[in-house]
């Protein structure tokens, strides 16, 4: 054995076997120069040399694979051992998440209309062609049923991911006496995507039903949960008349917006900008849902969960919602101990 693989094999640490590939094969290497002397050499010389040379420099080589093997082994035992990670033991650390922006908001406007008497309803996102559109009085050949539009669930022709909270009411009509009071957040599913629109995206639709409902009782309710959610006193509205398949008389809302140190801030009335779509609930709707529309009165309303978080917190692109940058999330998140909301509720 040469005395180089007896060094190789001892050697220490893989910078130390480093040092000594340099040492024996690099450029300037000892066994390097014995081949580079090989030309040199008398064939008689010759034919007895490079046989031992090439061999010396083949056994080299494979000590050092062999030790670079057992070193780097070594090292990553060593490693498992030390850097072993016990779940048990505390944070070392305060945890870094944060809650996202859509979340938060979330939690706001249940608090707002929690403090107004509206409970949270919930429903399926997978949901059948009635609950979404037929219930609604979506006639067949409405737009919104549109392929473009709407995802379908392979197979099933009757099943779609949801376009809107709306079924949620409808399953709530159905199986709660009036009246009732609830709003109904969630996800929702358009087939749409450019910097104002994404696949999926979040909606709060809300639903009063009861006796002697009228658009004063609407308009009322908007004003107070927006002043409570923009936390501003000088919130001004404007309805605008429109058109919604499930609401009659239909009506499209704008909030008032001005200019502060050159910025345009929600609050007086220098500007408008649409919010909400509501409306009175129409006869055939609530008669759908197995009740008397002479009975029974009520309004509804819907906007974007997402829209409002960027008008109230200053995001500019809907999509980096749903990217996951986390220098993103921690620029625009909130601290998970952030209380949801506003000072003093809406005080009723
Ligand atoms: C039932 C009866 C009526 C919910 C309503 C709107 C108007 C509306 C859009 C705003 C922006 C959705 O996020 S958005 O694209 N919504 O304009 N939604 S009235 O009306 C209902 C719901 C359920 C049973």
């Amino acid at each position: 054995m040469s005395n180089w693989v007896e060094q190789i094999e001892a050697a220490p640490s893989l910078a130390a076997l480093e040092e000594l590939r340099v040492a024996a094969l690099g450029k300037s290497g000892a066994i390097t120069a014995k081949l580079k002397s090989l030309g040199a050499m008398d064939a008689d010389t010759r034919t007895v040399e490079a046989p031992r040379i090439h061999a010396e420099r083949e056994a080299v080589t494979s000590a050092i694979a062999a030790r670079k093997e057992a070193l780097e082994f070594a090292e990553l035992e060593e490693r498992l051992a030390t850097e072993r990670l016990d779940l048990s033991l505390p944070a070392p650390f305060a945890p870094t998440g944060s809650i996202h922006p859509v979340a938060q908001v979330m939690d706001e406007l249940t608090e707002i209309f929690a403090d107004l008497g509206f409970a949270v309803a919930e429903g399926p996102e997978i949901e059948d062609d009635w609950h979404n559109f037929t219930a609604l009085n979506i006639p067949e050949a409405h737009p919104a049923r549109a392929m473009q539009d709407t995802f379908y669930i392979e197979g099933d022709g009757h099943r779609v991911l949801r376009t809107h909270t709306s079924p949620v009411q409808i399953r709530t009509m159905q199986s709660q006496k009036p009246p009732i009071r609830i709003i109904a957040p969630g996800r929702v599913y358009r087939s749409d995507s450019d910097a104002t629109h994404t696949p999926m995206f979040h909606q709060i639709e809300g639903l009063v039903i009861d006796k002697g409902i009228t658009m004063g009782h609407l308009k009322w309710t908007l004003e107070t949960f927006l002043k409570a959610f923009f936390e501003r006193d000088d919130i001004v509205l404007r309805l605008r008349p429109s058109y919604f398949p499930f609401t009659e008389p239909s009506a499209e809302v704008d909030i008032g917006w001005s200019t502060e140190k050159g910025r345009r801030v929600v609050g007086g009335s220098e500007g408008w900008m649409e919010v909400l779509g509501s409306g009175m609930v129409h006869p055939k709707v609530i008669a759908n849902c197995g009740l008397d529309p002479d009975e029974w009165q009520g309004f509804a309303f819907g906007t974007g969960v997402d829209r409002l978080a960027m008008l109230k917190y200053g995001m500019d692109d809907l999509r980096a919602f749903f990217d996951g940058d986390l220098r993103w999330l921690k620029h625009y998140g909130f601290k998970f101990l952030d209380v949801p909301t506003l000072s003093g509720g809406v005080g009723a």
